[in-house]
């Protein structure tokens, strides 16, 4: 009902000869009626070696508003740049020899990992490190050459980017495993505290957005007196392609902090009114897998299976169709909660099959349900889907 009236209301206005940018025809239905938000994903990581100076210059330079990171920490208790703290997976480190001692078979929120691990190395070792890509199909010619950055260096990178450009370039930065250091002696929030207090952006207004799995992790940082916008990561594991619900495995079925505590609950109390209610009280917004917003539903073969409906040898997201949105970005702004949903990117094989193998048609439908912003691999085709869509609203 809502998008039927809203594209009335959007041909309407196209009689008139000036448009009011606060009449109905042309209003956003994001929480504070701009458009939404475009966040570098780790970076422009669809091009580059993610979560690194070169990556976030490539986002800064293809328009991203926001630039997002993951924190975790060294040996010596310096916060860097990294998606997990096994680096194995994102950096070259099985190339140096004078690491392999180190390489080791490991616990992380309840998976079996085998690695190198960030809270084995100092930060001196770190810089030894190039990123490398995560996905063996995206462009590898980059790999080993760009170092693992500090969140320090992130944020002075993100001021002389605001200065250079002229636009405000926002951080996102993300406490990565907070239990997993914790229980390490190797605490992540009062560091994360201070540099956004040295920042000088500990307010709510300050481009920064702090970002958890963990709700204990951002309770803790604003019962410390962090001020900025908070917001509440919500996982899931993957989709059953026969009705199009959501499944829950381990690592990412729950915070682990509630797994630590024997709270068997998954993160789909999350979505729920009252589990909204409950975010409100210490958070600004949500950032939900994409999935509660728009599922998806493959066709069962008659052995019970889904089919390779493309018939390309693999079952994934190109086999499957969208369903009907839940309600959930209604429901988080009636909760008084923006709703930034992760992971948008390029790869047909990652786009479900009613977007016709175009990213720009996936972020249409998003944008179209309210949400405040997206997390995306590939910030310049957010960037060229939200022009579409703004224009077609008249702005
Ligand atoms: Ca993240
Ligand atoms: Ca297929």
């Amino acid at each position: 009902m809502r998008t039927v009236h809203f594209a009335l209301a959007a041909t309407a206005a196209l009689g008139l000869a000036a448009c009011s940018t606060t009449g109905p025809a042309n209003k956003l239905l994001t929480l504070d009626g701009n458009p939404p938000l475009v966040i570098a994903h780790r970076g422009a990581s669809g091009q580059l070696p993610e979560q690194t100076l070169e990556a976030y210059a490539r986002a800064v330079e293809l328009g991203a508003d926001v630039i997002e990171m993951d924190l975790v920490s060294t040996k010596d208790g310096v916060l860097i740049a990294r998606h997990d703290p096994n680096l194995a997976i994102s950096t070259d480190v099985a190339k140096h020899p004078r690491f392999a001692s180190r390489k080791k078979t490991i616990k992380v929120d309840g998976e079996t990992q085998t690695g190198w691990f960030s809270n084995d190395f100092t930060l001196a070792e770190i810089k030894t490190l190039g990123g490398i890509s995560t996905d063996p199909e995206r462009p590898q010619d980059f790999n080993g050459k760009f170092k693992i950055p500090t969140f320090q260096e992130i944020i002075d990178f993100a001021k002389a980017k605001s200065k250079e450009t002229g636009r405000t370039i926002a951080i996102y930065p993300e406490t990565k495993n907070p239990t997993y250091f914790r229980d390490l002696g190797l605490p992540m929030e009062d560091k994360v505290i201070a540099a956004i207090n040295a920042a000088g952006w500990n307010s709510k207004t300050a481009p920064i957005y702090v970002q958890s799995f963990e709700p204990g992790s951002l309770k803790y940082m604003k019962a410390k007196g962090l001020k900025t916008r908070l917001i509440q990561l919500i996982d899931g594991d993957g989709i059953d392609m026969k009705t199009g619900a959501m499944t829950y495995a381990v690592p990412v079925d729950r915070p682990y902090e509630w797994t630590k505590a024997g709270d068997k609950r998954n993160f789909d109390v999350m979505v729920t009114p009252a589990g909204l209610a409950e975010i409100k009280t210490y958070a600004d917004g949500i950032g939900p897998w994409k999935r509660y917003i728009v599922s998806i539903k493959g066709s069962i073969g008659s052995d019970g299976k889904p089919l390779d409906v493309n018939k390309d040898g693999k079952i994934n997201d190109a086999d499957a169709t969208s369903v009907s949105p839940t309600t959930l970005v209604a429901d988080a702004h009636k909760a008084g909660l923006f709703v930034h949903p992760f992971t948008f990117r390029n790869e047909s094989r990652r786009l479900a099959a009613d977007y016709n193998k175009d990213g720009r048609n996936e972020y249409a439908v998003y944008y179209k349900l309210g949400v405040d912003g997206v997390f995306t691999d590939f910030p310049d085709t957010a960037i060229a889907a939200r022009a579409d869509y703004l224009k077609s609203l008249g702005r």
